[in-house]
């Protein structure tokens, strides 16, 4: 497996950007950024192919907030280190097992086998103990438990993202490392200390630069330290300050590790039983090709152009008589060709790297037991409004509709990330688009 993941990280960071040299699609950096992201989290996945399945829930919020003690409570035993002063230092997935097991995943890429101790030591506060910073050579720990009531979901132990004593204006690594973890989720339960009152500013803060489609559960943590008809007010308030804020939420719910009686978790496990009703369906493949697919158009689109400008130089020939004039069309027709004939050769290197790749994606996934199909281009239309902006450029030439017609749909696809355009073409300009759509990508 080893093996098959250094060829694939070498296609990445090498082949790829051998065909890059000439000619790349402008977004480079970015484009190359995503995709050995892409690669991060698809190496993780072949240590815990177990998580590649299950829907994420994200447990944020400040220091101390009462995350582990929330998780503790929500699992029925003292799983995760909490209460004397602990900190969690390592995001930490807890996933049902068949036996106890816990796992984590180091900088290095590698899986190592933990102890409930090694766990303890070195995911909370080894520092404090023993000097070193152990906890930040492990990128996130894995807790497999028998008794876990909820097959598809993945509950996720973070960092708190912030120090509620610390005002400084610079972000913490914690809140970088919670912000990409808590990004990952598919849902999220955010912890807000009854103490504090409200809602603090630098949550909402934190809050706002997290992916505004996850849907997000409000817990008012250690609600036994405010009297019980304070209670009611602080969650008022709050309801009210992410609505201002136009934060979306499910809903906002008192809880306490105490007095668990008039502040029961029920409530909160009743939310992760509507959450569990299906798996997480499993992406790489279909990431990857948005990725490879996204090279490839640039190289059709360099293309076109060239041969553009091959037919327009053959007009021009065709004009011109003065044979300076001609030697000089000449010398760019053969220009052009020359590049025609290199595209053609980036485009062929790319689908034989693009071929290789999936067909390793898929011996990862046999290997760990999941499958790897790779999706058709048609499937991949709908997320990607460029391409789509690119088709309808063409439908309007075909069909002669001035630009000044179509304003209303071109102008949102322009706008990056509006996929949803799509649907709202299709639906305006009804079969015929689409017709051509299923002509032009065929
Ligand atoms: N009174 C009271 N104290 C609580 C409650 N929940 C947690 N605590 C205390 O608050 C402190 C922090 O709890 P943790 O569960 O470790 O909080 P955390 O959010 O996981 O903290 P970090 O991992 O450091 O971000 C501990 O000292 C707990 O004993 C509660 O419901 N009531
Ligand atoms: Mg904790």
């Amino acid at each position: 497996m080893a093996a098959i993941l250094s060829r694939m990280e070498n296609t990445i960071n090498e082949e790829m950007h051998k065909v890059s040299r000439y000619h790349s699609p402008p977004d480079l950096v970015h484009y190359f950024f995503e995709f050995k992201k892409e690669f991060e989290r698809f190496r993780e996945f072949s240590e815990f192919p177990e998580l590649a399945r299950k829907v994420i829930v994200g447990f944020g919020g400040g220091f101390s907030a009462g995350k582990s003690s929330l998780l503790n409570a929500i699992l029925g035993r003292k799983i995760l280190p909490a209460e004397v002063d602990p900190t969690t230092t390592v995001p930490a997935f807890i996933i049902k097992g068949s036996e106890d097991a816990i796992s984590a995943f180091n900088l290095f890429g590698k899986k190592i086998s933990l102890s409930a101790d090694e766990f303890v030591a070195l995911t909370h506060d080894y520092e404090k103990e023993h000097g070193t910073p152990m906890g930040h050579i492990l990128k996130s720990a894995h807790l497999a438990l028998p008794e876990f009531r909820w097959e598809n979901l993945a509950l996720l132990d973070t960092p708190g993202y912030s120090n509620a004593d610390d005002n400084s204006e610079t972000e913490s690594a914690d809140a970088r490392t919670a912000r990409t973890q808590l990004n990952t989720a598919q849902f999220l339960v955010w912890l807000i200390r009854a103490e504090a009152g409200t809602i603090p500013e630098k949550d909402l803060k934190f809050l706002s630069s997290l992916r505004p489609e996850i849907p997000k559960l409000f817990i008012l943590s250690q609600s036994d330290k405010r009297e019980e008809e304070d209670i009611r007010d602080i969650i008022s308030l709050i309801r009210s300050t992410l609505e201002n804020r136009g934060i979306a939420f499910l809903d906002v719910l008192p809880f306490s590790a105490r007095k668990k009686k008039l502040y029961p978790a029920e409530a909160i496990t009743a939310v992760l039983d509507q959450w569990n009703t299906k798996p997480r369906e499993v992406l790489f493949a279909r990431n990857f090709k948005v990725l490879f697919i996204h090279f490839i158009r640039y190289l059709d689109a360099c293309k076109l152009n060239a041969e553009r400008s091959l037919n327009r130089l053959n007009r021009v020939l065709g004009l011109a008589d003065d044979e300076d004039i001609r030697q000089d069309i000449e010398d760019l027709q053969q220009k052009t060709l020359l590049e025609i004939r290199q595209l053609d050769g980036e485009r062929e290197i790319l689908m034989g790297l693009s071929n290789t790749f999936f067909r390793e994606l898929k011996k990862v996934g046999d290997k760990v037991g999941i499958e790897m199909p790779e999706p058709s281009e048609m499937d991949l239309l709908a997320p990607d409004g460029t391409n789509i902006l690119e088709l309808l450029r063409a439908y309007m030439e075909k069909e002669k509709i001035r630009p000044k017609a179509m304003e209303k749909f071109l102008i949102p696809l322009m706008q990056a990330g509006e996929c949803g355009n799509y649907a709202f073409i299709t639906r305006q300009e009804g079969e015929k688009f689409k017709d051509f759509l299923l002509k032009a990508c065929a």
